[in-house]
């Protein structure tokens, strides 16, 4: 069965870790009546933890899929991680839905990934809700949980559901709009149960509906004027009210329940069938082949267009690409255009599914998401299209890698082996990059923390028997100069016929930081002849490859010649070549030679509670604070300079002060000279690793 656009909707569960998202996710599931039964996290058999790392771990890693149907809709589900190691799942399911909908806790005020989600959601102007779970805790709070959402975002939550009773005394929620109560069914394995609104709550509801049929007011000018008329809305005027005022971000509703009892879940299903945003209000935005960016509307009557969103390795299917559909259909056994590879290619079966669970279709229509099988071109950000048309979608934007280490195969024939499979976790978390350093000679991975990286790692391992060995990768050091100095050398080599000869005397002066290296021949009267001249730059610059300090490449030097020598006979570029390499490193060793190390712009987030462990951490790891600024929601953003030498293990520092609520980026900002006992190290260090590389 194929899904035409008007019966598509979109939703993303997100929020912090734990608030029970995979749960919801699963009822929601049972509630719409696609699964014959509901199961735990901790059983590791729900539709949303289906891979390994999910089931040993007990928590999710990737983004889920799955759907319900309900009054002639097909709604999308996406179950994602809350962990802010694997963020980019949950960024590329915003763009891919057209509403979020974010858990928090009763028992907990909202949690630190949250308000980051949020303000991803905001950037997105994506319209979004809340649902508060774990009602039937001891420990639940729900006025205080709204009340609490209220503080950190600044905005009046509306209640399309309220919970009747909480922990032992928690009975199911009441249906704000549809004016009716849902019950918890015995120990709750079963759906929830339609009823009347018990009397003591007919006033807390009517109070809620005024709210609601507000926000419905704010749809447009005319329901408003009615509304100001009548005192009311009638229940068409309440729906379309409710549709646009959503749309332009007028109201939040806020959700409650209790999934792990199957209650709150109908209601939910209602809003998003009947209230959740239409696809094709939706747009994108493409870069065409002139490079400029345009918005396009989600259209079903334009040609195919559509974005690989997502790129997973299935133990049984293989290679699946997952697809945003924004214009036109994609049928199964069709060609398309792979635009950003600009390679045709021929999609064979084409799929929705329910987690893992694949299920055939012949179409896939705008506004839905579906994943091609085994495709031979498609990577995640790519673009497709059924004719040549050459515009592509932005590639998603996820956050820089914050968490760095070096890795090696444990043995040495396994290096290429693992290098594919390092190539191949890249594609499928963006997140996550695999590089080869030139420079330090190591391949070095990035992610967003230590868990993702090691979930990587100790699957490479259980899958491909790779022995991986990691370690804290080099720093990219430099040497340069702090004053002027000259040098001359001279290289002569007789050996029989033809000799070697060429003189050089250069000068030497330290430039700005940042300038890198200018050359300069200051050669009057023929001294030496212009065709040597880019031979002697050639040695210059292999003489800054490799500094005198430890041999690290220099930087910054303004290197001119000013004098020299050749031989009509024996001079060549080479000669002159080596001559200006020893004339260099001699000059330099005269020219106050200093390390220089990178220095990184930090920015911080923490709970307010945190900020002076924060300060004091970084102030012992010479970190200079350059700016402290509230975001509101009681999470403060720090911006400091602090060395890289420091940070090599911020992300497991930081995660221990702020008991895994603070985040950072890093960015490079500069490199500054080092000296003293830090120099020396750097030195020593240096000086082991070239012995060890000339042994090998
Ligand atoms: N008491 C109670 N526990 C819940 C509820 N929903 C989820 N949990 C529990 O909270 C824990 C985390 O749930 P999970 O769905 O994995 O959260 P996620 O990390 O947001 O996906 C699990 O042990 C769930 O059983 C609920 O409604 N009530
Ligand atoms: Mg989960």
């Amino acid at each position: 069965m194929s899904y035409t656009s008007d019966t598509i909707k979109n939703v993303t569960i997100a929020g912090h870790g734990g608030t029970g998202k995979t749960t919801l996710f699963e009822h929601l599931l049972f509630a719409g009546g696609m699964i014959p039964r509901a199961e735990t996290v901790e059983s590791g058999k729900t539709v949303g933890d289906s891979t390994p790392e999910e089931i040993e771990r007990k928590i999710s890693v990737h983004a889920a899929l799955a759907h319900v149907e309900r009054s002639g809709k097909k709604i999308n589900i996406f179950d994602t991680p809350g962990s802010s190691d694997f963020v980019g799942d949950v960024i590329l399911t915003f763009r891919a839905s057209e509403f979020a909908v974010l858990t928090v806790d009763s028992r907990s005020a909202v949690q630190i990934e949250t308000i980051k989600l949020w303000r991803n959601l905001e950037g997105r102007k994506k319209p979004r809700g809340f649902f508060i779970t774990k009602l039937d805790d001891e420990r639940a709070d729900y006025a205080k949980t709204l009340e609490d959402i209220k503080e950190k975002f600044k905005v009046e939550p509306v209640p399309f559901t309220l919970p009747m009773g909480s922990g032992a005394e928690y009975k199911g929620v009441i249906d704000v709009l549809n004016s009716k109560a849902y019950f918890v069914q015995g120990d709750g394995s079963v759906p929830e149960k339609e009823g009347p609104i018990p009397a003591e709550y007919e006033q807390a509801t009517l109070d809620a509906r005024e709210k609601l049929i507000e926000a419905a007011a704010e749809g447009d000018d005319t329901l408003m004027e009615h509304y100001i008329d009548k005192g009311s809305l009638d229940a068409e005027e309440m729906h379309t009210g409710l549709i646009e005022a959503l749309a332009n971000h007028a109201y939040i509703p806020a959700f409650a329940g209790v999934a792990l009892k199957n209650s709150g879940l109908i209601p939910f299903i209602d809003f998003m069938a009947g209230i959740g945003p239409d696809p094709r209000t939706a747009k994108d935005i493409v870069r065409t082949a002139a490079g400029e960016e345009t918005e396009i509307p989600l259209d079903p009557d334009k040609p195919l267009s559509g974005l690989v969103i997502k790129t997973a390795y299935d133990q049984f299917s293989g290679k699946l690409s997952w697809v945003k559909i924004l214009t036109g259909k994609l049928s199964s056994e069709s060609e398309i255009t792979n635009v950003s590879e600009s390679k045709k290619e021929r999609v064979g079966k084409l799929y929705i599914c329910q987690g893992k669970k694949l299920e055939e279709v012949k179409e896939l229509f705008a506004g839905d998401v579906g994943l091609i099988a085994k495709s031979a071109t498609l990577r995640t950000n790519d673009t497709i299209t059924a004719g040549d048309a050459s515009a592509t979608f932005l590639p998603l934007r996820l956050p820089e890698p914050v968490h760095v280490i070096a890795v090696n195969a444990a043995a040495k024939k396994d290096d290429d082996k693992l290098g594919e499979f390092l190539l191949r976790a890249a594609e499928e978390d963006r997140t996550f990059r695999y590089v080869f350093n030139a420079e330090t000679k190591e391949t070095v991975i990035s992610g967003m923390g230590e868990l993702q990286i090691n979930i990587i790692l100790d699957k490479i391992k259980a899958n491909q028997k790779i022995e991986v060995e990691t370690h804290v990768p080099r720093i990219a050091y430099r040497e340069t100069i702090t004053k002027k100095a000259g040098a001359e050398y001279t290289h002569k080599k007789q050996t029989g016929g033809h000799g070697q000869y060429g003189k050089v005397v250069l000068d030497i002066a330290p430039l700005a930081r940042g300038e890198g290296f200018k050359f300069e021949n200051k050669i009057f009267g023929g001294a030496v002849p212009r065709n040597y001249i880019p031979g002697v730059e050639k040695g210059v610059v292999e003489g800054m490859a490799r500094g005198t300090i430890a041999q690290y490449p220099v930087v910054d030097v303004e290197v001119a010649i000013v004098d020299g020598k050749y031989h009509p006979v024996d001079s060549s570029e080479l000669s002159f070549k080596l001559a200006a390499r020893n004339a260099f490193r001699e000059a330099m060793r005269q020219a106050g030679p200093t390390l220089l190390e990178p220095v990184m712009t930090l920015t911080v987030f923490v709970e307010d509670k945190y900020l002076g462990d924060v300060m004091s951490d970084l102030s012992s790891k010479r970190g200079k604070i350059q700016g402290e600024d509230s975001m509101g929601g009681g999470i403060e953003e720090i911006k400091a300079q602090v060395p890289q030498s420091e940070l090599l293990r911020y992300s497991i520092d930081l995660r221990s002060i702020t008991s895994g609520t603070g985040s950072f980026s890093v960015e490079f900002d500069h490199y500054a000279p080092i000296s003293g006992k830090i120099a020396d190290e750097v030195i020593k260090a240096a000086a082991a690793f070239h012995v060890e590389e000339s042994e090998e």
